[in-house]
């Protein structure tokens, strides 16, 4: 029989260790250009505008991220938890991450690194502060008055309840009509209000943003967020929060017309897989485990939430989560986005800041994880960039947790996540003969490979020790002159 493994002992081990480094940061290039081939999204949660301009410049473009999903802009309530940017308390652009001028300056440099900015839209509530107060802009504002935008009329009171809050998840009525957790829901139903959230979605698309994750939308109509999106003033990319609920009546799927929608099976799945069933079962991962359609869907092994609420891999998991992530920006599902926190013991810390809750600047080091720089995770970007569009071919498994597959003829991975290492084998990379860096151990550039060379033969297949938990992959875009 196949044994569950001690993950903690596992980790403790040194075997694993140079997954968890971070990769080599380049110089930026004098000139990244955007490519439409470029998918991956990093979402950099809670940085500040001047972080995410420098990470732009320095990590994401040269690493080849498509795009930077960042944290709400608008101003929100006071506080320390992370969660006060998820309770406006205006639409103007400057919050403890940084004022309107630092937000279009942000916007400008991540274009000028071939980097699109996914801004995260808290367009379904509005503060869930009872007694009301300042905002971090100054603005005041009362739980269901906020002047000179909504007024009491603005929202639902949707009458259940005791407190108007959302308790049954199996009642659509209440789920797009009552409070979720108390937020001042609005009356997105209403020809004003979708005017005035359109009128801050095209504030931010006259900053030069390129999309919107839409924070709640299952708390909102599909038609509601139709109708929105039919008010902004040019063409942006959507990708809605719809949390798949088994039995719930609001499905993901009535929302694809608007855009792409999150997949949260997919790193709850993913996490099972690693954690108590086997690699090998994902030979069919995707949409063939009922969810949304690849082209519909963006694919995470966690996000702010679920690293919060359990049930997925993240940071905390090292070697794992690193190899979690390395199957997702090689496997043909979705676009994916990448997880990039900053490190908490308790569920409601907010992110490192001064006295004033003003957000400080990102370090690697200290207080930030900087999960989308892991050498594993930042280098298979990379391998998604250069196999666009090619199938998976050559799925190979043991039946347990080794697995291998290609995208045809452009890259290869394999992953050993069993206890021990897979000694003197070869592999069908099916990518043109010659030498590749292995992007899991070494970074590559200018030509050369700071880890260990694979050399494929003139009939695809190469050689290789693959130790416990660990991994190779080579990719067209790291093959050596
Ligand atoms: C905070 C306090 C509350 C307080 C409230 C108002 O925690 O106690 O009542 O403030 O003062 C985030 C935090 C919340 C926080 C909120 C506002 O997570 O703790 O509340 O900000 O500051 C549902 C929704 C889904 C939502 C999740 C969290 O469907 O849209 O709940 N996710 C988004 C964001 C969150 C954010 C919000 C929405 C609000 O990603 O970060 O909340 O803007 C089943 C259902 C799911 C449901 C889930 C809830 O799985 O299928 O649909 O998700 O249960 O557990
Ligand atoms: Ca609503």
């Amino acid at each position: 029989m196949h044994r569950r493994r001690c993950r903690s002992a596992v980790l403790a081990l040194g075997m694993i260790a140079s997954l968890l480094v971070p990769t080599a940061v380049a110089a930026p290039p004098a000139a990244a250009a955007p490519s439409g081939t470029r998918k991956v999204i990093a979402q950099l949660f809670e940085w500040n505008w001047p972080s995410v301009a420098s990470e732009c410049t320095n990590v994401l473009g040269p690493k080849g991220y498509g795009y930077v999903q960042v944290s709400p802009p608008q101003e929100h309530v006071k506080g320390n938890p992370w969660w006060v940017a998820y309770q406006p308390a205006s639409y103007r652009v400057e919050s403890r991450k940084g004022t309107r001028a630092q937000f279009q300056s942000m916007v400008n440099t991540c274009h000028a690194a071939g980097v699109k900015v996914i801004v995260d839209a808290v367009i379904n509530h509005m503060s869930g502060q009872d007694n009301g107060g300042t905002g971090w802009a100054g603005s005041s504002y009362g739980h269901y008055d906020y002047p000179g935008i909504y007024q009491t009329q603005d929202f639902h009171h949707c009458g259940r309840n005791g407190g108007d809050d959302i308790v049954n998840y199996n009642d659509r009525y209440e789920v797009q009509n009552c409070e979720l957790v108390n937020l001042a829901d609005l009356k997105t139903e209403s020809d004003y209000v979708r005017s005035r959230i359109a009128g801050y979605l095209n504030d931010l698309l006259s900053l030069g943003v390129d999309g919107f994750r839409l924070d709640a939308s299952k708390h909102m109509p599909a038609g509601d967020i139709a109708a929105i999106k039919g008010k902004l003033s040019r063409s942006a990319y959507l990708v809605q929060e719809v949390i798949y609920g088994a039995g719930e009546p609001i499905q993901p799927t009535e929302y694809t017309g608007n855009g792409d929608v999150h997949e949260f099976r997919y790193g709850k799945d993913l996490a099972r897989m690693f954690n108590s069933e086997r690699l090998a079962y994902l030979k069919n991962f995707g949409a063939a485990w009922g969810y949304l359609p690849s082209g519909s869907a963006v694919a995470f092994v966690d996000n702010h939430d679920t690293q919060r609420d359990g049930g997925v891999l993240t940071y905390k998991n090292g070697g794992s989560y690193a190899l979690a992530n390395a199957f997702m920006l090689a496997w043909p599902y979705g676009s994916p986005a990448v997880m990039s926190s900053f490190t908490f013991s308790g569920k409601d810390q907010g992110p490192p800041s001064d006295a004033n809750n003003k957000t400080l600047n990102t370090t690697c080091y200290s207080g930030w994880e900087c999960e989308h720089r892991w050498r594993v995770i930042a280098n298979m970007v990379a391998f998604n960039n250069a196999t666009q569009g090619a199938a998976v071919a050559n799925w190979y498994d043991n039946g347990y947790q080794h697995i291998a597959f290609s995208r045809a003829g452009r890259g290869y991975l394999t992953i050993n996540d069993e206890g021990f290492a897979v000694t003197g084998r070869s592999y069908y990379a099916g990518v043109p003969a010659g030498r590749y860096c292995d992007v899991i151990h070494g970074d590559f550039g200018n030509g050369s490979c700071s880890g260990p060379v694979i050399t494929v033969d003139s009939s695809g297949w190469f050689a290789a020790n693959i130790n416990a938990h660990d991994a190779v992959a080579v990719h067209i875009g790291a093959k050596l002159p």
